[in-house]
């Protein structure tokens, strides 16, 4: 760094302390075995002073490992994609089932020319696609006991996908006139099934085996899963052995199962429970999101909402991706709250918490009711209170 830098570095932060000149201790390298017999150079582990991990969805106290329901800590993370092993997770009721790759299959049957079977191997000598895209749980919504961020915003992840386009195989097995659905199956205890348009089916539907360059994780479906990009994460079938081309929605009990998620964006730093040292620089820095398309723009407001400033674009802006916003900030030491909303590219706009009320038709003291909540698809304009001692807590419209 030349001094040039470090100079103008040194202009966000109050003096020298701030930068943590001080000496770094450097321990000794143990060489250590982990449980599988691997050491930490043929399998990395992370550094032991990052604690960073998910939690239970139980609410505020729920700190336990739960094996099915799980929330991403994206107040750590940094750029927009989920490290594997953080991504949030939601399994009815089930541990991933243990599936053997060399036995797993996927059939392709119902109104098609040739029913087909395909072992894994077979699926991965067929052409691929790589996409970056997130997967929401349409149950994504704070409660009123939520503290933080991963609380209230941490069924949300974002991964690289590698697979075969789902219209590929389909065309493989020719699809009959008359076939206007597919019902894709799980392989887990309760069968996870769900209905999809075949038109989006044969859009922008793939298979998925691959997950930020490895094989999947159990918890998201390991071999097979299905990607539908955009729709609520319900219809992202993990563990996936059977896709049935049919001429109804038979299993859709609810169309805002197959609606696309609206634009949605949270300020992750800072964000609640987190704690301002002082007043001075911050970089306030968040993820947006559209299940349409790509993020348009962001604008962060540092007063209530009484005046918006477009934020940054920090890194990629991809279709139904996390898209990495920011904004320069200087704290005067004062209570105020914060938000950022965002606009998509077909031009939906992020609702205010009046405006989304007024969609469902309820007033605004309703929008964390049971009734909206369990409506899903909740992605209003979420703020930030900043106390006067630097305290941040999650702004309340009730
Ligand atoms: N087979 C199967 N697929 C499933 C589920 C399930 O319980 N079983 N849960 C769905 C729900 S509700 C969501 S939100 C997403 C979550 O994906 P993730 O666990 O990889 O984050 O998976 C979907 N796919
Ligand atoms: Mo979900």
């Amino acid at each position: 760094m030349t001094d040039k830098n470090l100079g103008s570095r040194r202009r966000f932060l109050k003096g020298g302390a701030a930068l943590g000149l001080t000496t770094a201790v450097v321990p000794a390298v143990r060489s250590q075995e982990s449980s599988d017999g691997l050491s930490r150079s043929a399998y990395g582990v992370r550094s032991r002073y990052v604690t960073s991990k998910r939690i239970g969805d139980g609410g505020n106290n729920s700190d336990f490992e739960s094996e099915y329901n799980t929330l991403s800590p994206i107040q750590n993370q940094v750029g927009i994609i989920t490290p594997s092993a953080l991504h949030f997770n939601s399994s009815h009721g089930a541990s991933p089932p243990d599936i053997d790759p060399h036995e797993h299959e996927l059939m392709i049957h119902g109104l098609v020319d040739r029913p087909l079977k395909f072992t894994m191997a077979e699926l991965q000598r067929l052409p691929f696609i790589s996409r970056i895209h997130f997967i929401e749980c349409s149950a994504n919504y704070p409660l009123p006991k939520d503290v933080t961020v991963q609380h209230t915003h941490g069924k949300t992840s974002c991964s690289e996908w590698t697979g075969v386009p789902l219209s590929l195989i389909l065309n493989e097995a020719g699809v009959r006139s008359g076939a206007k659905w597919i019902v894709a199956e799980g392989a887990d205890r309760d069968s996870h099934s769900k209905s999809i348009p075949l038109q989006r089916a044969l859009d922008s539907c793939f298979v998925a085996y691959g997950q930020n360059g490895g094989p999947l994780r159990p918890h998201q479906g390991y071999p097979l899963r299905l990607m539908v990009p955009g729709a609520g994460g319900f219809s992202h079938v993990k563990w996936l052995r059977r896709i049935k081309v049919v001429d109804k929605p038979y299993l859709t009990p609810s169309e805002r199962f197959n609606e696309l998620h609206g634009p949605k964006s949270v300020i992750t730093f800072p964000s609640g429970g987190q704690q301002l040292l002082e007043r001075g620089y911050y970089t306030i820095s968040g993820l947006a999101w559209s299940g349409a398309g790509r993020i348009q723009s962001v604008e962060v407001s540092t007063d209530g909402g009484r005046k918006w400033q477009p934020a940054s674009i920090n890194g990629p802006v991809l279709p139904v991706a996390h898209t990495r916003f920011s904004l320069a900030w200087n704290w005067n030491g004062k209570e105020t709250t914060i938000m950022s909303r965002c606009t998509d590219d077909v031009g939906q706009v992020q609702p205010t918490a009046i405006e989304f009320a007024r969609s469902r038709g309820v007033s605004v003291d309703k929008v964390l009711s049971r009734e909206v909540r369990r409506q899903g698809h909740w992605n209003l304009v979420f703020p930030w209170k900043i106390a006067s001692d630097g305290q941040v807590q999650h702004h309340y419209w009730v």
